[in-house]
């Protein structure tokens, strides 16, 4: 059996992962990694190798190579002391997949994907209401015309790869919050892990 359990999180930019996983860790205690976070935290850190790198994704809303991203969320893991995990944001693409099953199969199952399903628009319109505030260098309209184009490219496909493996749960991200909760309650229920 592996050590880890995890649920991975996937959705436009926007769809509601962030605040969702808030919620699923207070009611049913994983522990949240963002990768879009963790990210965020190696470009800042002082003497990181790939902080360049990584803002050039993240302006971009183009894909940080899976080697980083995969190191951070396993080191995280492994720090944390805990074996269950949501994984926010992660894996976006093929090279994210391929990288995740290398370095993870043995180590963590994949039990479950929940999938934040939110138009183009309201994704475009809340993060831009957000990127009044945010801070985040990504949160313009430039930027987001890319992370939405890399979303139907490349993140589809990978939500496509696990609805076959009949691990998707998917919810309607254009409820409010609380309703959204409701849903997701009801498939972390469902599926006891
Ligand atoms: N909001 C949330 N839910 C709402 C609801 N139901 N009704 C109304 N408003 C709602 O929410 C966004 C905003 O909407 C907030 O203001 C919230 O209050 C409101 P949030 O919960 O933050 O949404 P989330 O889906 O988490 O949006 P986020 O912008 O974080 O998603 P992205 O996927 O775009 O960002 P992430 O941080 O994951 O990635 C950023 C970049 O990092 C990527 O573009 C990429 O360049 C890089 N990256 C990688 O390269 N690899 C990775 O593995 C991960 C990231
Ligand atoms: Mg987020």
């Amino acid at each position: 059996m592996a050590k880890y359990n995890v649920v991975f999180v996937l959705g436009g930019p926007g769809a509601g992962k962030g605040t969702q996983c808030e919620n699923i860790v207070r009611d049913f205690g994983f522990v949240h990694l963002s990768a879009g976070d963790l990210l965020r935290e190696e470009r800042q850190r002082p003497g990181s190798k790939y902080g360049e790198e990584i803002e050039g994704h993240i302006k971009n809303g183009s894909i940080v190579p899976v080697q980083i991203t995969c190191s951070l969320l396993r080191r995280a893991m492994e720090q944390s002391g805990k074996d269950r995990f949501l994984i926010d944001g992660f894996p976006r693409n093929k090279d994210n997949l391929d990288g995740w099953n290398d370095a993870m199969t043995g180590v963590a199952d994949v039990k479950m994907v929940l999938f934040f399903n939110c138009s183009e628009q309201v994704c475009i319109d809340r993060c831009l209401d957000r990127g009044k505030t945010s801070g985040r260098s990504d949160d313009n309209l430039e930027s987001l015309k890319k992370r939405i184009h890399t979303y139907t490219s490349s993140t589809m496909p990978i939500i496509d790869h696990y609805r076959a493996l009949n691990l998707v749960q998917e919810m309607n991200g254009e409820k409010t919050p609380d309703e959204v909760f409701a849903d997701v309650k009801k498939a972390l229920d469902s599926f006891k892990l």
